[in-house]
C-alpha cells in the first residue's frame, strides 16, 4: 500500500495558452477548433475534443509518462464522480496507514481536497512541467486522467498497470458540466444557455468528448482485459457503495481481510468519502486547487437523476436517442 501523500503541486496558469511551445502551437493551429462552451476552445486531436490550453499537457503526458507496473489510474469522463472515487481511491489504497476511524482525525481527507491527493496527470502534472518528477510518489502510484483510451501513454498499455474506469449516465454527467461552466463564466454573463450547450454535446463535441467514443474505448478494454480495466458505473457505485468498493478493492489486489470487514473498514471508508461528509469539510468549502478551481464546485449534489430539474423530457430523449444509436451493438446501455 502507498504511505505517503503525493507532493504539493505548485499553482496553475491553469486557464492560460500563452505558456504553450512552439511545437504545440503548431500542432494547435493545425488541428480543427470548435469554441468551447465557456468560449475557450476545443481541438480535435486523436478523434477526441480536447481544451486547447491542454494539448500541451496532453502531449507532455502521452511523450513522457512511463508507467509503472504497480500504477494504478483512475479514468473517467469529466463530471463522472471521479472527486469521489479519488477519495475513496485515496482511503482504500491507504488504510493501512490512515484509519477512517482515527480519534486524532489525521486522515489526508480532512484536509486535503482529494484531487491534490490524486492529480490528473495531463490537468495538472503534466500541464505543469513538461516532465514532472515523479519520484515522491511511493508505490502503488495513484493518479487520474480523462485521457480517451486511444490516447493513453504507450506504457500504460505496455505495463501492467491497472486501470479503473468510472462511468456516469450522459444526462447527469451532462448537467453536472453544465452547472461546472456556469461557474467559469465571467461574473454578471449569467449562465450558458442549456439548448446550446445541448446541441454541442449530442454532435459530441464536450471536453474530451465524444462522450460515446470515451466510454466505449474503455468498455471494450475492459471486456478484452478485465484484469487491466475495471469499468464502472456511478449509479451502481450510488446504489450498493459496499458491494463496489470490495469489487475495487478485489481488482486492485488488495481485498478487505475478514477482520476489516467485521471491524467495519468499508463502511469507514464511505463514510468519510460520502458526500455529505467531504463537502463539509473546511478544505473542500473554502479551498482552492492546485489548478486555480475552487473546490467547492466538485461538490454540487451527487445524485442519481438530477438531470431532470433541468432538462424537458423531449431534451432527456434526445440524448438517450444519440446514446442509444452510438451505444449500437456494444452491449453497453446507459
Ligand atoms: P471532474 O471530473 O471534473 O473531476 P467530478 O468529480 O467527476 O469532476 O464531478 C463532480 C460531480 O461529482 C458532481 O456531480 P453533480 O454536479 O451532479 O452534483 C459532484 O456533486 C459529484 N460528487 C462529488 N463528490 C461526490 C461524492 N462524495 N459522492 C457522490 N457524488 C459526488
Amino acid at each position: 500500500m502507498p504511505t505517503s501523500q503525493p507532493p504539493s503541486l505548485p499553482h496553475a496558469k491553469y486557464l492560460r495558452e500563452d505558456s504553450m511551445s512552439e511545437p504545440c502551437r503548431d500542432l494547435l493551429s493545425s488541428l480543427p477548433s470548435e469554441e468551447d462552451w465557456v468560449a475557450a476552445s476545443l481541438c480535435l486531436y486523436q478523434g477526441f475534443w480536447f481544451p486547447s490550453r491542454l494539448l500541451s499537457g496532453v502531449l507532455a503526458c502521452q511523450n513522457h509518462f512511463q508507467a509503472h507496473a504497480s500504477d494504478i489510474l483512475l479514468v473517467s469522463n469529466p463530471k463522472s464522480g471521479t472527486t469521489w472515487l479519488k477519495a475513496i481511491l485515496f482511503a482504500l489504497l491507504n488504510r493501512a496507514k490512515y484509519s477512517t476511524f482515527d480519534s486524532q482525525r489525521r486522515h489526508p481527507l480532512l484536509t486535503q481536497n482529494p484531487h491534490d491527493l490524486v492529480p490528473f496527470l495531463e490537468l495538472q502534472l503534466y500541464h505543469e512541467q513538461e516532465n514532472p518528477d515523479l519520484a515522491a510518489f511511493e508505490s502503488p502510484r495513484l493518479f487520474a486522467t480523462h485521457l480517451p483510451y486511444s490516447s493513453l501513454p504507450q506504457s500504460v498499455g505496455d505495463s501492467k498497470c491497472k486501470l479503473v474506469y468510472l462511468c456516469r449516465n450522459p444526462k447527469d454527467t451532462f448537467i453536472s458540466l453544465w452547472h461546472f461552466t456556469n461557474k467559469l463564466r465571467p461574473e454578471g454573463k449569467g449562465q450558458i444557455p442549456l439548448p446550446q450547450c445541448l446541441d454541442k454535446y449530442c454532435q459530441g463535441v464536450s471536453e474530451y468528448g465524444p462522450y460515446w467514443d470515451h466510454v466505449l474505448g474503455y468498455h471494450k478494454a475492459s471486456s478484452e482485459m478485465p484484469e487491466k480495466v475495471l469499468f464502472m458505473m456511478y449509479e451502481e457505485m450510488k446504489e450498493d457503495p459496499r458491494v463496489h468498493v470490495r469489487r475495487l478493492a478485489d481488482f486492485l489486489g488488495c481485498p478487505f481481510s475478514e477482520e476489516e470487514l467485521r471491524d467495519g473498514a468499508v463502511e469507514g471508508i464511505l463514510r468519510m468519502c460520502s458526500f455529505d461528509i467531504l463537502s463539509t469539510m473546511e478544505v473542500n468549502k473554502s479551498g482552492k486547487w492546485s489548478t486555480g478551481y475552487q473546490n467547492q464546485w466538485f461538490f454540487r449534489r451527487g445524485e442519481v437523476g438530477d438531470w431532470v430539474n433541468y432538462m424537458s423530457a423531449e431534451m432527456g430523449e434526445r440524448i438517450d436517442g444519440v446514446m442509444e444509436e452510438k451505444l449500437h451493438g456494444s452491449g453497453l446501455k446507459l
